[in-house]
């Protein structure tokens, strides 16, 4: 099976074409490189160091014996795009290639724009160029669970049946995103049904919740293989940053009063389930919905874990909650539905307990790096638009 991956540079691009290459498939993905320039930006590095793509791809090659078919270019880029598909002649093509942080697209006006260009156009020329060059291809893109918001009703995936004044439909449930970042998602996850629709594409379109970890196993211990883990205040997720706090002697930072849920899975896992959706593709002209996640936690129950982890590991670690710099409901309900991969036969690989063991272990290796950037470790970017830093609110929770 021949896999393009779209942002294959990225946290879980790298990691997936790993996922794939040791399972025998013929792998190719583009990326512009963006990501690191952004996290540049935000005052920050990967914890774990991270090579240029050129020697990627030699342990790639070394390592699973096929060569990677990498392309460096913009997916904004229509030609780039087309030419891509043209000479990989992809079955299916994993739509990763997006800027994914939500704070990050709050900063101003001029980061919300970028955001919205770079996701809705290059999806737009993802689907332009599936239709003319390989419309049987599967498309795998990348959404978001964030799409839903946190509604105070079970959350179905991707779609409900409805009854309104006496007449009854299928209908998509009401999107309600909580950033300019999950907007786009929002938008692209209309766009790709849209493109569906018309062209009669297939794509499985992946709700996914908040992922973390350092590793999946198929990395092994080459550190030329080693994805990328941010911590920063935009590019860092909660359970990522909160490792990296415990490591480096910061408080857990709990945004508010701590309630928010949300679902979260280990990177394996990511990878499993998009292993899952690629093998066994939709129909032509379908479009499908997975919300993918391991579990439900709420961000102090997530602290508290991280917490009991990092002291049995002999690290010495406090829980703070301070001002929210979103705005997001604090205390809410939170029950969506992941029935679809389950009917593939996905099974989560391991507890978070032992992933988040992992995670210390290897964080702790590159102490440094974190401790060298311990300004990005709390946040000042506000959902209202000012900059500045969040105060504490309570110590020891
Ligand atoms: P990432 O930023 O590490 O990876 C995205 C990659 O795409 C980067 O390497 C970036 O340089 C590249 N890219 C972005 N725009 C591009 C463009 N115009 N042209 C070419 N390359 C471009 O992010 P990630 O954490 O690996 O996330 C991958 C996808 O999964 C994103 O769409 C994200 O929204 C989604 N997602 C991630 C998570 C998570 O917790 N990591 C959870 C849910 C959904
Ligand atoms: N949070 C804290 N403390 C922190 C960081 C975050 O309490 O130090 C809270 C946030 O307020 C939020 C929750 O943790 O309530 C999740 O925040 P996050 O930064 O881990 O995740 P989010 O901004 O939602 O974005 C991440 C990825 C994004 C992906 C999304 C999946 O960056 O690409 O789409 O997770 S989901 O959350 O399901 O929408």
């Amino acid at each position: 099976m021949r896999v393009f991956i779209l942002g294959i540079d990225g946290y879980l691009g790298w990691s997936l074409a790993q996922y794939l290459g040791a399972r025998g498939m013929d792998v190719g993905g583009c990326d512009a490189l963006l990501r690191r320039g952004w996290v540049a930006e935000v005052g920050s590095t990967s914890a774990t160091p991270i090579l240029p793509m050129s020697e990627r791809s030699v342990a790639y090659e070394e390592t699973f014996g096929k060569p990677l078919a990498y392309s460096e270019g913009d997916l904004c880029d229509y030609a780039f795009v087309a030419s891509c598909l043209e000479s990989f002649k992809p079955d299916a093509i994993v739509h990763l290639g997006e800027m994914p942080s939500a704070p990050y697209s709050m900063i101003d006006v001029e980061h919300c724009t970028f955001t919205h260009t770079n996701n809705l156009i290059g999806t737009i020329n993802t689907l332009f160029a599936m239709r003319d060059i390989c419309p049987d291809a599967h498309l795998v893109k990348l959404g978001t669970m964030g799409e839903y918001g946190t509604p105070n009703v079970d959350i179905p995936e991707g779609f409900f049946e409805i009854e309104f004044r006496g007449r009854k439909d299928r209908l998509p449930f009401p999107r309600q995103a909580g950033s300019w970042y999950h907007q786009t998602k929002v938008h692209d996850t209309n766009n790709v049904t849209f493109a569906c629709k018309i062209w009669g594409l297939r794509s499985t379109d992946i709700m996914q919740g908040v992922v973390f970890g350092t590793r999946i196993d198929e990395m092994g211990d080459d550190p030329r293989l080693c994805t990328r883990f941010d911590f920063d205040q935009a590019f860092g997720t909660a359970i990522n940053r909160y490792c990296a706090q415990s490591v480096a002697g910061h408080p857990l930072t709990v945004f508010g009063a701590g309630n928010q849920k949300r679902g979260f899975l280990p990177l394996r896992d990511s990878m499993q389930c998009l292993h899952l959706a690629i093998t066994k593709p939709p129909e032509s002209g379908e479009y499908r919905v997975f919300n993918q996640f391991e579990e439900v936690y709420d961000v102090t129950g997530l602290a508290r874990k991280v917490k009991g982890v990092a002291e049995g590991l002999g690290l010495d670690v406090e829980i703070a909650n301070i001002e929210n710099p979103r705005k997001e409901a604090e205390t809410h309900y939170y029950n969506p539905d992941r029935q679809h991969l389950i009917d593939l036969g996905y099974e989560p690989s391991r507890d978070m307990e032992t992933e988040i063991t992992v995670t210390l272990t290897d964080l702790i290796a590159n102490r440094d790096r974190i401790e060298a950037h311990r300004e990005a470790l709390l946040p000042d970017i506000r959902w209202d638009g000012t900059r500045r830093k969040s105060a504490y609110l309570s110590k020891g929770a």
